[in-house]
């Protein structure tokens, strides 16, 4: 597709991964496009409480992100990083290797070409958000009703099934995908066939529902969703819906930095070898590698002590619907 053969050179071009410390040292190169995230974020000292607080979330490190990049979708699987980006006429998906064999040097595109691998999307259809399970990519798409299956290594399209309203973003609990629709509800679906196998509405604090949940990442048994337009992400008990913690990441990379075609914070990944967070955005020049307080599932089995910790064993689902 013509717009995806300047796209792909666009980002083979210019996709950079670097190791840089943002405590310590300067990304080596394209400095001028990478933001400067805070080291930690504060939290709220409890009271009569003398020890420094904890923050609830910490940047270890950050990596260079294609500006053009309007994320929607980001799941780490196997040794592969990969991506969804949307907008109608530009959509795209692509892989690139992770850890990066030469992370520290700069600009994959130039050094790697041939390990950075995309897969092209019809012209008028908006990716979403993808998971990959059984083997297969899944890319929901935004108002079109459709979900299209590629080769995970190849990216060559494999298929496509429907869905029925909007897609926003997608993940799985190794049975199920997972999806948000930019409502407060989530929906288990079978990923053979798309059919309902659960719906569960998502609450905060107050029993309220929590609309705008976005791209989305299953850990250790928890759902965390980032909430569209907020730079929050939230971590869901996939039981009951109630919201077990909000992490405000309005100071990773503050809008008043940003420059006007720099989109919302969209984007969640998990690192297992680190134990961390890859967190971006939509058009956003870093991604930040994210170290949290209260580790994934750790929340959840707080309130359900017979809950163990397995992302390759997840729950089995309570109450399926098929
Ligand atoms: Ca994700």
């Amino acid at each position: 597709m013509p717009c995806l053969n300047s796209l792909t050179a666009a980002v083979l071009a210019s996709l950079v991964l670097t190791t840089a410390c943002v405590q310590a040292e300067s990304p080596p190169v394209l400095a001028g496009e990478f933001s400067s995230p805070p080291a930690v974020q504060a939290s709220p000292q409890k009271p009569g409480s003398t020890a420094a607080p904890q923050p609830a979330w910490q940047v270890v490190e950050s990596y260079g992100h294609d500006r053009r990049i309007f994320t929607q979708g980001l799941e780490l699987h196997g040794n592969r990083l990969y991506e969804s980006s949307g907008l109608y006429n530009q959509s795209f998906i692509q892989h690139v290797p992770w850890p990066a064999p030469d992370r520290a040097i700069g600009p994959l595109g130039q050094t790697h070409p041939s390990l950075v691998v995309t897969g092209g999307v019809q012209a008028n259809r908006f990716a979403e958000g993808l998971t990959i399970l059984n083997d297969e990519l899944f890319l929901l798409t935004w108002r079109s009703g459709e979900v299209f299956l590629f080769h995970p290594e190849t990216l060559q399209p494999q298929g496509k099934l429907r869905v029925s309203g909007e897609g926003w973003g997608l993940t799985n609990d190794g049975k199920s995908l997972i999806m948000s629709n930019g409502s407060a509800e989530l929906r288990w679906l079978n990923p053979r066939n798309l059919k309902v196998r659960k719906r569960l509405e998502v609450t905060d604090n107050n029993g309220q529902p929590q609309a705008n949940l976005n791209e989305l990442e299953f850990i250790n048994g928890e759902i965390f969703a980032n909430i569209w337009q907020q730079d929050r992400i939230v971590r869901i008990d996939p039981d009951t819906g109630k919201i077990l913690q909000t992490l405000d990441l309005t100071t990773l990379w503050p809008r008043a930095e940003r420059p006007g075609r720099a989109d919302v914070l969209n984007g969640i990944a998990w690192e297992p070898l680190s134990q961390s967070l890859l967190i971006t955005g939509k058009r956003w020049p870093t991604m930040y590698r994210v170290k949290l307080r209260d580790a994934p599932g750790s929340l959840l089995a707080a309130t359900k002590p017979n809950v163990t910790n397995n992302t390759a064993a997840p729950q089995a689902l309570t109450k399926p619907v098929n």
